[in-house]
C-alpha cells in the first residue's frame, strides 16, 4: 500500500498516472496547497519542502521500515524501479528516460510554471515576464515536439519520461500555446489523454477536488511570496 500525499496540480497527476497505469494499491492523502495544509509538520516530515506531491510506501523492497520520498521525479523513478514498469531495463534506454525525466524537472516543469505564474496570478501584468516564459515554454514543446517527430513516446515505450511531461502539456492554453503548432506533441498529447490510467488519473482529481475554482486573494497570500519563515515555524 502507497500513501499519496496529493493535490489536483500538474505535479500531483504525474503521480496518480503511474500508479494508475502499474495498478498498484494506493491511498490518497489530500495536500489542500490553497488551505496550508503543505505547512503542516506531519506533512514536512516526509516532505520537507512543503511541495506536493509525496509517497511513503509502506512494503518496500528491502522489507525494511516505510520509506518517504518527495519530488515528484524522484517519486517516478523509485516507484519504477519498484515495479520494474515505465523504466527500461537496459543501460542506454535507461539513460534516456532519466535524460526527459530530468529536462521535464529542470526546464518544462518550472518554465511553465512561471508562465502559469506571470500571466495569471501576478498582481501586475509584467510584460518582459509574461513575454520570456512564454517563449521559453514555447521553445521546450518545439523541443519536445522534435523528439516526437520519429517515435511514438518521449524514449522508447511509454515511460516516466512521459508521465512527467504531460500533465504539463494539459493546460497549454493558460501557456499561451497552440498544439496545432506542434504536431508531433499534439499526437502524442492525444495518445496518452486517451489512456484509461490516464482516464482514471483525472477522475481522481475531480473526486478530490470537484470544483475548482479561481484562486482567492486568502490563497494567493498562502502560495505566494513565501520565505524561510513558513517552514521554521
Ligand atoms: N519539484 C517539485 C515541485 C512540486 C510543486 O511545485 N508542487 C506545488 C503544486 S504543483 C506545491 O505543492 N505547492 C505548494 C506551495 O507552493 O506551497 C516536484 O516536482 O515534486
Amino acid at each position: 500500500m502507497i500513501d499519496l500525499y496529493y493535490w489536483t496540480t500538474p505535479n500531483g497527476h504525474k503521480i496518480t498516472m503511474f500508479l494508475e497505469e502499474a495498478g498498484l494499491d494506493y491511498k490518497i492523502l489530500p495536500v489542500n496547497i490553497g488551505k496550508g495544509d503543505q505547512f503542516k509538520p506531519d506533512f514536512l516530515a516526509i516532505a520537507p519542502n512543503n511541495r506536493m506531491p509525496a509517497i511513503v510506501d509502506h512494503a518496500p523492497a528491502d522489507g525494511g521500515k516505510p520509506i518517504s520520498v518527495f519530488e515528484s521525479g524522484a517519486i517516478l523513478l523509485y516507484l519504477a524501479e519498484k515495479t520494474g514498469k515505465f523504466l527500461p531495463k537496459d543501460l542506454r534506454g535507461q539513460v534516456e528516460v532519466k535524460e526527459w525525466l530530468f529536462w521535464q524537472m529542470a526546464g518544462l516543469g518550472p518554465m511553465a510554471g512561471q508562465n502559469h505564474h506571470f500571466a495569471n496570478y501576478a498582481p501586475e501584468k509584467i510584460p518582459y515576464a509574461i513575454d520570456r516564459y512564454v517563449k521559453e515554454t514555447n521553445r521546450l514543446y518545439g523541443v519536445l515536439n522534435k523528439r516526437l517527430a520519429d517515435r511514438a513516446f518521449v524514449a522508447g515505450d511509454y515511460s516516466i519520461a512521459d508521465m512527467a511531461a504531460y500533465p504539463w502539456t494539459v493546460s497549454h492554453e493558460s501557456q499561451s500555446q497552440k498544439l496545432e503548432d506542434f504536431p508531433h506533441l499534439k499526437r502524442w498529447f492525444e495518445s496518452i489523454k486517451a489512456r484509461p490510467a490516464t482516464i482514471r488519473a483525472y477522475g481522481k482529481a475531480k473526486e478530490i477536488n470537484p470544483q475548482p475554482a479561481p484562486m482567492t486573494e486568502e490563497q494567493k497570500k498562502i502560495l505566494f511570496g513565501q520565505t524561510a519563515a513558513v517552514v521554521s515555524r
